[in-house]
């Protein structure tokens, strides 16, 4: 039932989360967590977004997604590739429900791309959004940051962690690729997720 009025109220209230939630359900755990979904090799082959995840970027232009080149386990990771315009961003998130003074931690594992790999001018990092019932933001928390030194032979595991304010009733798992002056350049890929939550000291 509280899940019901949750996602009564963003549909009442606030477009922008509706839209942003994409019709996806707000859980207490993220989903597709290895994107082994969908399955590419049932597909046409063309790039598509990761089930459960919801794209987003600062410019137009053709977004990348599940992948097969690279994986840690399963089959795919998902793909992040750099966009043209300077000092733009793109990437993927996906809505958790987040409950106050509960203490979440959120982990990727990123390898760089083989064969355009990410140069100085152009970085991801992971963050832990909360917001409101009505869907304003009160806290972000940012992880740390990769970028040319990240490994193309070797996945690289980085964490970010934050509670959640009294106000929280909803979180975002964010992971961004930030264009400063990549004039296109750079490729990195993200696999195994984990997501966990613990009773607040
Ligand atoms: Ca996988």
């Amino acid at each position: 039932m509280h899940k019901l009025l949750i996602a009564m109220l963003f549909m009442l209230t606030t477009v922008q989360v509706q839209s942003a939630q994409d019709g996806h359900d707000v859980l207490d755990h993220l989903q597709n967590t290895g994107f082994e979904s969908p399955d590419l090799t049932a597909g046409d082959g063309k790039a598509v977004d990761p089930d459960h995840w919801f794209y987003f970027s600062s410019v137009e232009g053709p977004r990348s997604g599940v992948a097969i080149e690279k994986k840690r386990h399963g089959s795919q990771s998902l793909r992040f590739k750099a966009s043209m315009e300077t000092n733009s961003y793109r990437g993927y998130a996906q809505w958790f429900r987040a409950k106050p003074g509960i203490r979440y931690s959120f982990s990727v594992y990123v390898i760089n791309g083989s064969t355009d790999p990410m140069p100085a001018s152009a970085y991801g990092q992971i963050s832990l959004e909360f917001q409101t019932a009505e869907g304003t933001e009160v806290q972000r928390v940012h992880g740390p940051v990769w970028s040319s030194t990240l490994p193309m032979n070797k996945w690289e595991t980085f964490i970010v962690e934050g509670t959640a304010p009294e106000q929280a009733a909803t979180g975002t798992a964010v992971i961004t690729l930030f264009s400063k002056d990549s004039t296109g350049f750079g490729t990195f890929f993200v696999d195994d997720i984990e997501f966990t939550q613990t009773p607040s000291l």
